[in-house]
């Protein structure tokens, strides 16, 4: 049988050779995902974001522990898959390991599947990749995917974009009180977690997390999500390390879910996504095609004479024939 159907069927080892074929780009990964595509968009896609130590991690080993025990799963034989991102692996081989390693509880579980992903290339590269990870795990007939990636910039609102549901962690004792805040990233959350319940400083954190929130709702209305008007962000103290609200949180998670399928958010996330896909593939495309059909010493110059302030980005346009 082909290897897309084999992933499509739940063979876990083809989903993970066919992960592997398509974090490398491969012809044959993509034509899979092409293939898979029409079986894709019934899982629940969450991104999980926040600083570095917030306990994202941790977090997502109980959160995925939890969501494979749900009554409406019972019947699922695939249920929670964890992607977990580290865009800056080049220099974090221990982090990726560590998370392995604090993933062990997760590791031989039939019924969960985990990988972790580094950057290749570009950030952009690595929300694509997560992306078309994401896409085949839903294919494959995961009810739930988790997606873990450092609050770092641009990637996580990739992500966010990717997710229909995001959640953005923070924590009491990593420096600054709110460092989302900092990080620009509370505008994409849809639940506002903050973990280390256990610790002092949590409900402060939390009282700081809602006043941001109440000053950045007309953030939010301007940024990149679709704008589903009516979702109240709430903002919830768990201990990923005790277990403390965690129930709370999947009940938040389900209502976020029940609330975009309501109205047209479901719809639109999924679709906002291929949408970016599309455009970014078209960019590519007619950018290597141009590129291609252009005189690359003709192009050198052109450097050369803006580097030199001879020319300006867009007088250099102008030179290549456009208007
Ligand atoms: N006290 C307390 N410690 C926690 C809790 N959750 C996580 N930790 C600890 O915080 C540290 C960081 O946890 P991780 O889960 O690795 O955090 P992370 O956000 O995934 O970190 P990166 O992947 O490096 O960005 C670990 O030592 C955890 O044991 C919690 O609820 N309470
Ligand atoms: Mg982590």
């Amino acid at each position: 049988m082909h290897l897309a159907e084999r992933a499509a069927a739940g063979e876990r080892l083809a989903i993970a050779r066919l992960l592997t074929l398509i974090e490398n780009g491969t012809d044959e990964g993509l034509e899979a995902l092409d293939q898979l595509y029409p079986r894709s968009g019934s899982a629940h896609l969450i991104g999980i974001t926040g600083p570095s130590g917030a306990g994202k991690s941790t977090l997502v080993n109980r959160l995925a522990l939890a969501l494979v025990d749900l009554p409406e799963q019972r019947d699922a034989a695939l249920r929670v898959a964890v992607i977990a991102i580290d865009p800056t692996s080049p220099f974090s081989g221990g982090a990726l390991l560590g998370d392995r390693i604090r993933m062990r509880d997760l590791a031989d579980r039939p019924d969960i599947f985990i990988r972790s992903m580094a950057t290749r290339g570009t950030l952009g590269g690595l929300a694509r990749a997560a992306g078309e990870a994401a896409l085949l795990l839903d294919a494959a007939g995961f009810k739930y995917v988790l997606i873990e990636t450092v609050g770092a910039g641009q990637a996580e609102v990739d992500i966010a974009r990717l997710a229909h549901t995001t959640l953005v962690i923070e924590a009491p004792g990593l420096g600054d009180d709110v460092q989302a805040g900092k990080a620009g990233i509370l505008e994409i959350a849809d639940i506002l977690v903050v973990n280390k319940a256990d610790k002092p400083g949590a409900d402060a954190a939390a009282r700081a997390l809602e006043l941001m929130l109440e000053i950045g709702d007309e953030l939010r209305n301007s940024g990149q999500q679709p704008n589903e008007p009516g979702w109240h962000v709430p903002v919830l103290k768990v201990s990923a390390l005790n277990g403390d609200g965690i129930a709370d949180l999947i009940d938040s998670i389900q209502a976020h879910r029940n609330f975009l399928k309501t109205g047209s958010g479901w719809q639109a996330r999924g679709g906002a996504y291929a949408r970016s896909m599309f455009d970014s593939l078209l960019h590519e495309r007619l950018f290597a095609g141009w590129q291609a059909g252009t005189d690359r010493q003709l192009l050198e110059g052109i450097y050369d004479r803006m580097a030199n302030r001879a020319l300006s980005p867009r007088q250099a346009l102008r030179e290549l024939g456009f208007k």
